[in-house]
């Protein structure tokens, strides 16, 4: 039966390039509270305050670049094409620059933002007062807690057909991608974690670097 590979990555893949992961310390969220910049509440009580952390989280992802465990990733999916899916939780681009297509952004993207009416555009800089499309508010491109992640009838479907799962850099806290490897061992397949720290029992794991692991890891798979 061929390979039939998703994997899912956090922020521990981005570290190496110089973005903050969320929890370690030093973390993103250690100077702005969770419940103002991840939240619609938050957005909703201090607008200006949230679309200032964004639009400077925006501007520092740009300086940042892609690193081998990116471009291992990238090397995988011109491997095995429409046999492989990509699902980040990360906002950055790094993986799309890396040269990945196959990616879900399932958290939303730092370099898009969206009006109230819910047209998604470009964004490099700092967002635009009001759509250029129809002139309605803009917020961040960004699910937040409490709002539903995107594209997940499209995940479920892979999940459940994947014979190989692998989730690298994330610390598993966060739901529904924190269950998604309860989901993909339930449909048989084998389950792989790739991380500076075990963050879950019963799954193999390779511990480390992402740098260093990754492309290792890949190329245990295309030999
Ligand atoms: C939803 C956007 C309904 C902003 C983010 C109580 C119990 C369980 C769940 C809940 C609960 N109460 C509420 C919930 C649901 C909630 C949730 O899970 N809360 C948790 C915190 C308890 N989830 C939601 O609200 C989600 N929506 O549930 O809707 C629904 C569900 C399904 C279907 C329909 C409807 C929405 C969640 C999205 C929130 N938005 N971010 C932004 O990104 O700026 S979450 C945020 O955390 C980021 O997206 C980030 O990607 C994500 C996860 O963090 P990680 O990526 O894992 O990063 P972290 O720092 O935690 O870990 C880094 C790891 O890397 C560490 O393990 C570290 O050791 C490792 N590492 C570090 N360096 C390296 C490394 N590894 C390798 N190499 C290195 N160099």
């Amino acid at each position: 039966m061929n390979q039939k590979i998703v994997i899912l990555t956090g922020a521990g893949i981005s570290a190496e390039s110089g973005i903050p992961t969320f929890r370690d310390s030093g973390g993103l969220w250690e100077n702005e509270p969770v419940n103002i910049v991840a939240t619609p509440e938050g957005f909703e009580a201090e607008p200006k305050r949230v679309i200032t952390f964004y639009d400077n989280l925006r501007k520092s992802v740009q300086k940042c670049e892609p690193n081998a465990a990116h471009r291992a990733i990238a090397k995988l999916e011109e491997k095995f094409g429409d046999d492989f899916l990509l699902i980040t939780q990360n906002v950055d681009d790094l993986h799309q620059r890396a040269g990945s297509k196959r990616v879900i952004p399932m958290h939303g993207e730092l370099l898009k933002v969206r009006c109230f009416n819910d047209h998604v555009i470009p964004c490099k800089e700092n967002q635009p007062e009001k759509c250029p499309q129809c002139g309605a508010k803009m917020r961040p491109h960004i699910v937040w807690f409490g709002e539903v992640p995107l594209e997940m009838e499209r995940i479920q479907e892979a999940l459940m057909q994947c014979n190989l799962f692998a989730y690298i850099g994330t610390s598993g806290v966060v739901y529904p991608a924190a269950g998604f490897r309860q989901i993909a061992k339930r449909a048989g397949a084998r389950v792989v974690c790739l991380n500076l720290e075990r963050v879950a029992n019963g799954d193999e794991f390779i511990q480390g670097k992402a740098g260093d692991i990754v492309p290792k890891w890949v190329d245990s798979l295309n030999g």
